[in-house]
């Protein structure tokens, strides 16, 4: 049995639980429990507030557990990612009010910054050779400026909205996060096993995510340039149509590349292009 911890209610929560259902595991959740068993894997599932997660996760209360790289690594537990899910991708920056003058990070030498991440930007901060007073606040950190509390600060960005509609302007980025998967460092050996499994399971569902089927038909005579551009997993499957100097071509394709490949392949006469989504794609 594994018990792993996800968090409670956040940006953290649906994305967990998406992967953990798209991964095939079955469980019944509702909102007022705080555990969960599934009914098709030998899995717990704990709802917690994200900030207790990592702590849980060390000292073996929880086996496993879904958290903001952010978060673990500022409360020092970083050792315990084993696997990088691919959501939640935020940056932790530092912001000046729009209007002051920013040259590089020494021109916060000396100044006042609010921030909830103390031991990033300290660890940061000292790298760049700069000393500046930090004060650790939980939240509403945008607002720290304008209350005469920092001249800077920093906080978690995604869209960089909060920021702008805060009059601040973000100048560094000091740390790129994103959701990962910790492990206790002491699973037995039956809970490593499931563990593998666990894992095999989540990079079979996010190479899913990254990657499209596609479908087109092509004249033979374009086929070379075709599979230039489609090299596939191993190389694409051809088949011939009932038309003659057609054939049919299938492969996969990077969600990245997509639009700029399609383009390409109509520019070399293929024809009928579809474009599926994969349920699964294992390695
Ligand atoms: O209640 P609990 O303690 O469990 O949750 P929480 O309130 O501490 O965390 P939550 O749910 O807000 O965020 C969970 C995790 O999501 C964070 O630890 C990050 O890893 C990740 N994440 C991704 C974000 C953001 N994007 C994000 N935009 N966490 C916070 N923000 C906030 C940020 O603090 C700022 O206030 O959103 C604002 C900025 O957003 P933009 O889009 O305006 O730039
Ligand atoms: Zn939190």
């Amino acid at each position: 049995m594994l018990r792993l911890a996800i968090q409670k209610s956040g940006r953290l929560s649906e994305d967990s639980l998406q992967l953990i259902r798209e991964c095939g595991i079955n469980f019944i959740s509702s909102s007022y429990k705080l555990k969960t068993e599934a009914t098709n894997f030998p899995l717990e599932i704990l709802f917690l507030r994200d900030d207790d997660i990592p702590g849980y996760v060390q000292d073996g209360v929880a086996d496993l557990g879904i958290v903001g790289q952010n978060v673990l690594v500022e409360a020092g537990y970083a050792a315990l990612e084993v696997e990088a899910l691919g959501f939640s991708k935020c940056r932790l920056s530092l912001a000046v009010p729009r209007a002051d003058a920013y040259a590089s990070v020494a021109a916060l030498q000396g100044k006042n910054i609010a921030t909830s991440y103390p031991n990033i930007l300290g660890r940061y901060l000292a790298e760049h050779g700069v000393q500046a007073h930090l004060h650790t606040i939980s939240g509403s950190v945008e607002i720290a400026p304008s209350i005469g509390l920092a001249e800077a600060i920093c906080d978690i960005v995604s869209s960089g909205s909060t920021l702008l509609g805060n009059g601040l302007r973000e100048v560094e980025t000091v740390f790129r996060s994103e959701a990962v998967l910790i492990a206790q460092p002491k699973l037995s050996a039956a809970q490593t096993e499931l563990l593998a499994q666990l894992q095999f399971r989540m990079q079979a569902v996010r190479r899913a995510r990254c990657s499209k089927y596609i479908l087109l038909n092509a004249p033979v005579a374009a086929l070379d340039e075709v599979r230039r551009l489609l090299p596939g997993i191993k190389s694409p499957t051809v088949t011939p149509l009932a038309e003659s100097g057609w054939v049919s071509v299938q492969s996969v394709v990077q969600e990245d590349d997509f639009w700029h490949i399609t383009s390409q392949l109509k520019a070399v006469g293929a024809e009928g292009i579809l474009v599926l989504p994969i349920e699964k794609m294992i390695a």
